[in-house]
């Protein structure tokens, strides 16, 4: 009991020392055709901001957890992309692979929107700065954990700044479940569509199509991972 108070509580903080940043969307942006595939972990600064940057233009991906020490992913990104770094974006559609916080953020912005990236996202290191508060009060939740690959990747509704999305978040990192992310911060034009199939406008929402399973709550979905892919 104490420990999931605890749990909620630092990841409001975090929300808090992010400064919000991933709560609404602030640019109507096209949709890419095919996902976009961002390999990333959750602790990671550099990350955040790409993760912020996607909800703020209520873009979804897909999502390849790569956690320090992991072994499903990483290898695949270090492959494909050269270089062990994170965040590593591939997009499909265009064909381009990039490394590089502010040059992903930059090219979403560009491909996907306008053009105009967010003043809090393009401050440098005073954004980096920002996002790596972030992390603080989540400091060593992140750690890979044993787990079985499911055939099919898993499916979440969440927003960048949601405490309790960030949780479910972490869970699938930790397990490295691939995942499509589902970005509906406030002012999302996908709202709709979320609560016309889930019934409410509430996230953290999973969808596991390996089990037909679809859950609401932090605490039952992290439970639900947990006994479902924890090897
Ligand atoms: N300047 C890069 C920095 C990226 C970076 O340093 N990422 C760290 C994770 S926070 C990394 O890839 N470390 C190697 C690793 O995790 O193995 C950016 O903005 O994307």
């Amino acid at each position: 009991m104490f420990g999931r108070t605890l749990d909620v509580a630092t990841s409001w903080l975090a929300s808090g020392l992010t400064v919000g940043r991933g709560l609404r969307v602030r640019m109507t942006a096209r949709q890419p055709e095919a996902l976009l595939e961002l390999y990333e972990f959750e602790s990671c600064p550099f990350c955040r901001k790409v993760r912020e940057t996607l909800s703020e233009l209520d873009l979804d991906a897909m999502i390849y957890p790569c956690p320090p020490n992991g072994t499903r992913f990483r290898p695949v990104a270090i492959e494909r992309g050269g270089k062990k770094q994170f965040p590593f974006l591939v997009d499909p559609n265009t064909k381009r692979e990039l490394y590089e916080s502010d040059e992903i953020i930059r090219y979403l912005a560009h491909e996907y929107a306008d053009g105009v990236v967010p003043l809090a996202e393009r401050m440098g290191p005073l954004t980096t700065l920002r996002s790596g508060l972030g992390s603080l009060p989540r400091a060593g939740r992140v750690h890979v954990v044993p787990s079985k690959a499911p055939a099919t990747p898993l499916e979440l509704w969440s927003f960048e700044a949601s405490p309790f999305c960030r949780i479910v978040r972490e869970a699938l990192c930790n397990l490295e479940l691939p995942h499509v992310l589902h970005n509906v911060a406030k002012g999302s034009a996908k709202r709709d569509s979320f609560v016309a199939r889930s019934g409410k406008m509430m996230v953290p929402f999973l969808h596991d199509p390996n089990t037909k399973s679809s859950l609401f709550e932090s605490a039952e979905i992290v439970r639900y991972l947990e006994d479902t892919y924890r090897a």
